[in-house]
Order: C-alpha cells, then structure tokens, then sequence
C-alpha cells in the first residue's frame, strides 16, 4: 500500500535522546554545521540540549491598534471559531476556519511508515502548543470605536457574521493609547478621540498598569503585546537618546520627542516582562530597545507582517535565481483602500513600507555570486497607491523580468486579489502562537550547567515578517522555505528528531 500517512493526534518520540516527563520534553540534539576557511570545509558537530515545558499558561496578548482592521479581523475571526459560529453568503453556509495558520492548517513531516511511504502530522501535534481559542484578547487603540462597530467599521467580514459577532464584541473597548500626530499619517488625525495624556514618561507607567492589571484580573500568567497599529515614519536613532537602553529610559524620563508611541510600548511591555512583535515596518526596535529586551532577557520578534505580494517574491526570486536565472528587475504595484492604505500615502510612512518591501530579495542575489557581481543587484521598484473604492481588498501587480540563456528575456506578470487582512490575521495569530512556544523552550550546550532562554530576538519567527529582526551579526534569511524549515526543523529538535533533508535515500539504495 502507499500513499501519505497522516497522524491525528500528539506525537511521542521513542528515542534514548528524548525523555517526555509530567512537565517537560529534554531533547538532546547534535547540530551539524561546516566551517570554511579559504577552499577547507571542515564539518563540525556540536551537541544541544532543548527543555520545552509541556503545560501551555494562560495566555493574553493585547494588540496595539485593536480597533483596526486587522485587530478586528483577528479578534472576530478566533471568536468565530471558539463559538464555532456559521454564516450565509449567496455561495452557501460556511464555516469558522483558520485558513492561512502554520500552526493550525499546515503539516510536517515526521517520518516514514512500514512501507516506506511519508507520514505527516500538525505542527501542533509535534510539541504542545496555545490553542488560539484559549487565547485571551484584549489591547489599545487611538479610536474609542468599541471592537463591533469597528469590525463593521473595517468592512472585511461577511455580512452575516458580522451580524452573528456583533453582540459578542460590543462590550470590548479598547483602552486609550500613545498618540503622537508626529509619527503616523496626518490623515489619521480625526481617529485619535481615546488618547492617554501626560508626559511619556506617564504614558509608559500607564501602559504598564494596564498590562499587570489585564495580567490579574484574568489570571493570566504570560502576556504578549503585538503592534498592529498604523505604520509610523523611522525614528532617527540619536546618540544619547535611544542609542542605548539607559540613554532610552532617560529620553522618557526627558520626554524626548523623537520618541516613538511603538517603542514606548516595547518598552513598556519589555519592562513587564512581556514578548512584544512587530507587525509594522518602523524601526520600533532602535538600539535601546534591543538592549533592553537583551538585559531583560524578554523576547521581541518584527518586523512587518508577511501577508501575500512579499511572500510570492520570495519565492519567484529564489526560484529564478535558484534556477540560474539572472533577475534583472521588479516592479511592484500595490493598491488598496482601508485604512491601511490611507495611513501609507503620506510620504514618511510610505517611506516605512517601501524599506520593508524593497530589501526582501537582498540575501539570494548575494548568495550568487556567479550571476551577480559584488554591487550588482536588480532594479526593484515598490509603488504603493490609496484607492478607497477597492477597501480591504488589495490589487497587488508584479512584473518580473530575468535575463535567460543566449541573450534571451524573459517576463513574469502577476495580478492578485485578496482581502489583506484575513490573509494577515492568521499570520499574527502564528506569531502568537510560535512566541508563546519560544517562552517555554529553553536551551543549553551538553557541557553547560544552566539552560537559558533562546536569544530574545526571535529570528525563527522569520516565515511570519518581511524584515525579520536577528541577533546582531546573524544573516537575515527572506528564502521563504528556509524560512519554513527552520521552524518545522526547530520543532523536531524539540523532540530530537533530526531536520528534514529530502535525500528519500531508503529509496536509492538498490
Ligand atoms: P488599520 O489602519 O485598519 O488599523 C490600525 C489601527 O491602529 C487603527 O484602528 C488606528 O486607530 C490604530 N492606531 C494608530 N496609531 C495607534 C497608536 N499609537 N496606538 C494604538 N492604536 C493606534 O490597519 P491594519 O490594516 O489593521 O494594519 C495594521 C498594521 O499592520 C499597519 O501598520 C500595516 O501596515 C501592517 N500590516 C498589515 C498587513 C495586512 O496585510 N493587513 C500586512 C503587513 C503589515
Ligand atoms: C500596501 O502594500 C499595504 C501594506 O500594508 C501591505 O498590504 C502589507 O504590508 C502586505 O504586504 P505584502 O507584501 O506582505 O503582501
């Protein structure tokens, strides 16, 4: 018999280098790696120990921006599936689902069966994992709009279900936010009517309050803050102001201007000992911000979420290049019409947006040097334009053009349609998920004492963002399957099974 096998329930992994207790899986783990030095490769192998806690906490995340589109789409749609809610369109009933989730619609493969023939199994049935439904919601936003009249408001959801959610959602209004004219779009000002006053160094203490207080009046023993507010300008990082996690807390305390609403929340959350990401493309996480989730040995994860037109690139580069083809230029047309999209068409957050987008393709044309020279690199065009007419519906246009044997050219057209925040908001559900693992994981050299955390820049989160924050001096790795599989190969260690390597070598030995 063949065909794919399929395991629907957690895996147990029976091995001498894995022990499962009440609490905890130890995984003892050989990382593979090769040094080079001029033309001698040198294998090396060095041997880990992973200690992941088996009992998920409690767990809440509050969301920057909860009243926008992709905080109600998020909210509304773990809503949905918790009730298990239906709803009517004229194709018919449909169903809650989380579409769009690695962590609750994506496989693995974990091995093969008697036959030879591959067996895969959910990622959340490799190490225990949140289940989102247990998920607790809560956050800020700058708008008092309660979050049903913002669903409404935000014209994503079905008519149906927005009617079914309704009564549901019309009690959570999100609490008052930082807000400064200075940072995001002028056209956003008409928004702001649930603003937290005072100097910034009041409105830290006040976002702190409100963490401990969501923490104890719901019990909940690990929250994770998540921006998915309008995208605001760079900071320019000033020596002395936020070059540094002290000089940082002194320009709150100075109430220093160039002190950005995110970061006063990263720090807030760092402070508390809280997981912060990064859903947007600003540079939250200047220099005093890492150094203050690294001394704190809080977890950070950013930037930008990896919705559609980045993920495709991504792919189409590696492709191309990876093919041998010579990228030669790109052009991306986006046009959308939520709010979103107003907030970008001013210059400064645009300017944000278009960084973000434009360094994805950066590693793989480095990575080949046989088709690129040193400072060579394709034309690569990001256009972004606000037409309110189409809502949340994004036009997304690409145009890629490779240089292919003997002269000749040739050109790929893309046009894509989709509604941005539901392919957006089981991206941030992911990252939830996938940072709550990473709080419980900890990790050690054989020969070491103590565990410790993983290093709280979360680079394994890179699948979910288009400009993946890494440990200082680590490479930025945009290939989207390498990205994939550092995730799914980090789960196996988890359980010390070794990573994926596709060789099917069982079946090429006669
Ligand atoms: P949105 O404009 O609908 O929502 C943003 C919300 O943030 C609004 O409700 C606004 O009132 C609020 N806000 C603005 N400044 C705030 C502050 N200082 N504190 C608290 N709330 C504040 O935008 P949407 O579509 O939900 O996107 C959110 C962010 O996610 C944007 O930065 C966007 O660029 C980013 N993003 C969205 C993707 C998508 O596919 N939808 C993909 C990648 C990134
Ligand atoms: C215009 O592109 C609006 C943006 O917020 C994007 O929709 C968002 O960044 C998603 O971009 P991408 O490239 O991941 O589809």
């Amino acid at each position: 018999m063949s065909g794919i096998g399929f395991v629907g329930e957690p895996i147990v992994v029976e091995s001498p280098n894995v022990e499962y207790s009440k609490n905890e899986i130890i995984s003892r783990y050989e990382y593979r790696e090769s040094r080079v030095v001029g033309n001698r490769v040198t294998p090396l192998n060095e041997n880990l120990i992973f200690k992941t806690q088996r009992q998920v906490p409690k767990t809440g995340v509050l969301l920057v921006g909860w009243g926008g589109n992709n905080g109600t789409t998020l909210t509304a749609g773990i809503l949905a599936n918790k009730l298990k809610t239906t709803w009517m369109t004229k194709e018919g009933e449909h169903h809650a689902n989380f579409l769009g989730s690695i962590c609750r619609s994506v496989t693995m493969r974990i091995g093969i069966d008697d036959n030879l023939q591959p067996v895969h199994a959910p990622l959340y049935d490799v190490v225990p994992m949140l289940n989102p439904v247990d998920l607790e919601i809560w956050g800020w936003d700058i708008s008092s709009m309660n979050i049903a009249d913002a669903m409404v408001r935000a014209r994503v959801l079905d008519y149906d279900l927005q009617r079914k959610l309704y009564p549901e959602l019309k009690d959570m209004v999100p609490w008052p936010s930082v807000y400064s004219e200075d940072f995001i779009a002028a056209n956003q000002n008409d928004r702001a009517d649930n603003v937290i006053q005072g100097t910034k160094q009041e409105q830290l203490q006040a976002l702190r309050q409100n963490i401990r207080e969501f923490k104890q009046s719901k019990g909940i023993e690990n929250v994770i803050v998540l921006w998915t507010a309008n995208t605001e300008r760079y900071a320019e990082v000033r020596e002395g102001v936020n070059d540094t996690a002290d000089n940082l807390l002194r320009a709150i305390e100075a109430n220093e201007s160039e002190i950005a609403p995110s970061t006063i929340f990263a720090v807030a959350s760092i402070l508390e000992g809280c997981t912060y990401i990064n859903g947007s493309p600003q540079n939250t996480f200047i220099p005093g911000v890492i150094e203050l989730s690294e001394r704190h040995q809080v977890l950070i994860a950013g930037d930008d979420f990896k919705t559609g037109q980045t993920k495709i690139k991504t792919v189409l580069s590696d492709f191309l290049i990876n093919s041998g083809l010579k990228l030669a230029s790109v052009v991306s047309y986006n046009h959308l019409g939520n709010n979103d999209g107003k907030n970008l068409s001013a210059p400064k957050t645009f300017r944000s947006k278009e960084i973000s987008k434009s360094g994805v393709i950066d590693d793989v044309i480095r990575a080949n040097r046989l088709i690129y020279g040193e400072n060579e690199h394709p034309d690569h065009c990001v256009v972004i334009k606000y037409v309110p007419y189409v809502g949340d519906s994004k036009r997304a246009m690409d145009e890629y053009t490779s240089e292919i044997f003997m002269g000749g050219r040739n050109t790929i057209v893309l046009h894509n349609t989709c509604e941005d925040s539901l392919l957006a908001a089981p991206i941030i559900m992911d990252l939830i998920l996938l940072a709550e693992l990473c709080t419980r994981v900890e990790i050690k050299r054989a020969q070491d004492e103590e565990y410790t955390r993983m290093h709280p820049v979360l680079s394994i989160l890179s699948f979910l963002l288009k400009s993946p924050q890494v440990p200082s001096g680590s490479p930025v790795v945009h290939s989207l399957f390498n990205q994939r599989y550092s995730i799914t190969n980090f789960l196996r260690a988890l359980v010390g099974l070794p990573p994926e390597t596709f060789m099917l070598l069982e079946h090429k030995i006669p």
